[in-house]
């Protein structure tokens, strides 16, 4: 997998993502990173990338020449042109199941904005997707990209350890991770759940079980709805409070 991506801060995406795990996996080539400076597209003695709106108000706008070159400069010579991803508020917001289907993308490019906007004919021109990290402003898209980048990183086969892999984790199955315990036994006069410390394996693996559908009901309820639950979920649940929809009935 490569990713792409097209920015005024070229040096604040290099850093954030050759750092911990993404970095490794850059380092070993399992993925790829290619940062391209819009700036160095500009036509402008001064390297202006940006212009007073039509129309007036507020702020500046990215003009389309330089990032349309910067676009054209990564994909030339490429016979299948990669989807184009413009980080705005104003897309669709990213989920899980969106990181594991980019995972099977070949080559992203991130588009990542700044100042009030992009003139629209270059998103018009580019853009294949439009995404939303979720619903607050940020300042430009570098920090919503690096986001997207490592939450699809993770999911691209090689990139996790099998001790990192994350089979067993929130969202997996749109349920929340149990609690998890460290030494030392006692922190404070906090001990850690007797349980895990017993040796039983399956009661370990049902105290689990009932930690994670808990969390779930209390802090996301929503993600209850979309859940593969067991008869004995349910159960445990409805002694929470919880009560099934008609349609769950099985
Ligand atoms: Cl993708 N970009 C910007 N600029 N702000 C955001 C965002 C993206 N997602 C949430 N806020």
């Amino acid at each position: 997998m490569k990713f792409h991506v097209l920015t005024l801060f070229p040096d604040m995406v290099q850093n954030g993502l050759e750092t911990s795990i993404t970095g490794r996996a850059i380092e070993r080539g399992t993925i790829g990173l290619n940062v391209v400076n819009i700036r160095d597209f500009s036509h402008d003695k001064h390297r202006h990338v940006d212009d007073y709106p039509y129309g007036g108000g507020a702020g500046m706008v990215m003009q389309p020449d330089p990032i349309y070159e910067a676009w054209t400069h990564v994909t030339q010579g490429m016979d299948q042109k990669p989807r184009v991803i413009y980080l705005t508020p104003q897309g669709r917001v990213f989920r899980q199941d969106m990181a594991r289907d980019l995972a099977h993308e070949e080559e992203i490019i991130f588009l990542c904005g700044h100042y009030e906007g992009v003139d629209e004919r270059v998103l018009d021109e580019i853009v294949t997707d439009q995404v939303s990290i979720g619903d607050y402003v940020l300042t430009g898209g570098e920090l919503a990209a690096m986001v997207m980048i490592d939450a699809i990183a993770r999911m691209v086969p090689g990139v996790l350890t099998n001790e990192e892999s994350g089979t067993y984790e929130s969202f997996y199955n749109n349920l929340l991770e149990y609690p998890q315990y460290t030494r030392p036994p006692v922190f404070r006069g906090r001990e850690v759940p007797e349980v895990l410390l017993s040796g039983h394996h399956a009661r370990i693996e049902e105290w689990r079980r009932r930690q994670s559908l808990e969390r779930t009901l209390r802090h996301r309820p929503d993600l209850l709805e979309q859940a593969d639950l067991s008869r004995e979920d349910f159960s445990y649940l409805e002694t929470l409070g919880y009560k099934r929809d008609s349609w769950t009935d099985q």
